[in-house]
């Protein structure tokens, strides 16, 4: 059995709740193996998001994700990825109020683009993203019961 990582970002509107989150990813049956708080220059989060880059959203989401500090986090689990973008819920934290309203978008999010939590969609956006905030981290599955030790 292998556990597999994720990136988790608490973004700069929920960070208020950081440790309430915390705790639900742990409750979850997650290991949080790295976690590092940084306030992202304009450029890193273009960079961060450059697969939206062109897009009307864009510039308003980089202004968005450099206006205060984010917690990032290197979280792992069975199924870690597709079972965090679960936890967190559809992009839209308003509609998701509609469909999902126990996900932590509905709960610590705001609208389309302030919504709280970013969590990465693929095992190649995971291992990219876990390398943008983590360059020294390595990013394979790692066998279950050695997701504590220091990676
Ligand atoms: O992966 P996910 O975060 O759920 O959504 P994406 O479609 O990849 O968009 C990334 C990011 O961009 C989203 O979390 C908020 C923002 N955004 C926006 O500001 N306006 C939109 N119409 C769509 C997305
Ligand atoms: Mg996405």
């Amino acid at each position: 059995i292998f556990v597999e990582r994720t990136l988790a970002i608490i973004k700069p509107d929920a960070l208020g709740k950081a440790e309430e989150i915390e705790d639900i990813i742990l409750r979850s049956g997650f290991s949080i193996l790295q976690k590092r708080r940084v306030q992202l220059t304009p450029e890193q989060a273009s960079d961060f998001y450059a697969e939206h880059f062109g897009k009307l959203f864009f510039p308003s989401l980089v202004a968005y994700m450099s206006s205060g500090p984010v917690i990032t986090l290197v979280i792992a689990r069975d199924k870690a990825i597709s079972y965090w973008r679960e936890l967190i819920g559809p992009t839209n934290a308003l509609k998701a109020r509609e469909t999902h309203p126990d996900c932590l978008r509905a709960i610590y999010g705001t609208d389309d683009q302030r919504n709280g939590l970013h969590g990465s969609d693929s095992y190649s956006s995971a291992e990219r993203e876990i390398r943008f905030f983590f360059p020294d981290s390595i990013v394979e599955p790692i066998p279950v019961g050695e997701a504590a030790r220091d990676y």
